[in-house]
């Protein structure tokens, strides 16, 4: 045996939503805990007591605040140019988000907002709304291309979203999405889906710009068979596939998802008991987004009672984008899987955190154990239900990412704890 294991710093006095699969507990909960970090990982999780023996440098007291993993925000499309608020107004004057889409407004509008925008202009916005999901206690987010819908713009987005992540304040991972068919291109939707499998995808993987591939599977933008193009045109140059699937209607879009072995299949409000039967035995996710339900105001929900029948891994995010989920705020979206989907607050909150790593096909993270990283969040609440119960708040008392402190309303500080 070494001599006692180093720790850079304990934290103590800590209520710890593990989140721990396995805990036997209800969200993994530790009453009284502590949790060690060494170079930015976690090294030990135990209660009160059990850190003797540890030889710690640092003692840093949660003061009894609830401690949970980093959230993790697995589906955003947060870098484009402008906004849509003027279709907030037409939708209420009673066009549909199809409507809008068909008449050239939707997706093209901000396709065209994000081409004509440069690469500073991307990032500046881009980071702001970055800050808003930080400051809500998100650690690690997904942020996807779709808005530029040429070779150039996709991969200015994609280069804009690394960026983010080499800021240092958030962990970034990056998903080029086949979003729709440009405007310019309808006459010839499969040649535009060649150019996606032939040109697009192998320059983003030549310059390693995604790590996965995502497609819209719906009557607005791919069908089944354009997307199973997209699909193994990825999965034949390596890289892990997802799909916006069964989102506006039954497209068969999750069970051809599960069929490529996707990390997740995102929507599903209109997902029939096969599709959710293929995600189970594929060990796909189910990515719920609630925030565009709330926002375009579908009847149709998720068939979350299937979801469980099948034991099919339910993850939760917030959709981040300008026209169906302009939603800054896990915590919210976390709310809202709540009270319109009826997710419990643990099953929501499990969806925010362990199901959204796996849904990014990520095991070190999502969890409070030995071995993940030290990104957390502390919150000013006493119960982790809460985190599902207020909404609108500021709970977020501060983050760890890898074991160093930042504060609420400055995403870019890091000081140490
Ligand atoms: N589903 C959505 O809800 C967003 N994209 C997608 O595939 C909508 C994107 C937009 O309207 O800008
Ligand atoms: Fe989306």
């Amino acid at each position: 045996m070494s001599g006692p294991r180093h720790v850079d710093l304990l934290l103590t006095d800590a209520r710890i939503a593990t989140m721990a699969p396995d805990a036997g507990v209800p969200y993994g909960l530790i009453d009284d805990g502590v949790v060690a970090i060494a170079d930015g990982w976690i090294v030990h999780v135990g209660p009160r007591g059990s850190e003797d023996g540890l030889e710690v440098a640092r003692t840093g007291s949660a003061h009894g605040r609830l401690v949970t993993p980093g959230l993790v925000d697995c589906h955003t499309h947060l870098v484009f140019g402008g906004h849509r608020a003027g279709e907030l107004e037409q939708r209420l004057g009673g066009a549909t988000y199809e409507d809008i889409a068909r008449a050239g407004g939707g997706i093209a509008s901000t396709v065209a907002a994000t081409r004509a925008a440069d690469d500073d202009e991307l990032l500046a916005s881009a980071r702001r709304r970055l800050g808003w999901l930080a400051d809500g206690g998100v650690t690690t987010v997904e942020v996807k291309s779709g808005y530029g819908l040429d070779l150039d713009t996709e991969l200015r987005m994609l280069r804009v979203a690394r960026r983010l992540g080499e800021d240092g304040t958030t962990r970034v991972t990056t998903t080029f999405l086949a979003h729709t068919v440009p405007a310019d291109r309808r006459d010839d939707p499969d040649g535009y889906v060649e150019e996606v499998c032939r040109e697009m995808l192998p320059a983003v993987v030549a310059e390693r710009l995604a790590d996965a591939v995502d497609v819209f599977c719906e009557t607005i933008a791919f069908s089944p068979a354009q997307t199973e193009r997209i699909l193994s045109a990825a999965v034949d140059l390596g890289l892990p596939v997802k799909v916006h699937a069964e989102q506006l209607s039954d497209q068969n879009g999750a069970a051809l998802a599960a069929r490529y072995g996707a990390l997740s299949a995102d929507h599903l409000e209109h997902l029939p008991p096969e599709g959710a039967v293929a995600l189970a035995e594929a060990g796909t996710v189910a990515v719920l987004l609630p925030g565009a339900s709330v926002f375009l105001d579908e009847d149709r929900r998720p068939p979350v009672d299937l979801l469980r029948q099948h034991r099919v891994p339910i993850a939760v995010s917030t959709d981040l984008n300008p026209g169906t989920s302009p939603l800054g705020s896990l915590l919210q979206a976390v709310n809202l899987a709540c009270t319109r989907f009826r997710l419990t607050p643990e099953e929501a909150l499990r969806g925010a955190t362990e199901h959204a790593a796996r849904a990014l096909g990520l095991d070190d993270r999502g969890v409070v154990a030995p071995g993940k990283l030290a990104d957390l969040a502390l919150w000013e609440v006493e119960h982790p239900a809460e985190l599902a119960y207020w909404h609108g708040a500021d709970l977020l008392a501060a983050r760890l990412l890898g074991g160093e402190l930042t504060v609420p309303g400055e995403p870019g500080s890091r000081e140490h704890a």
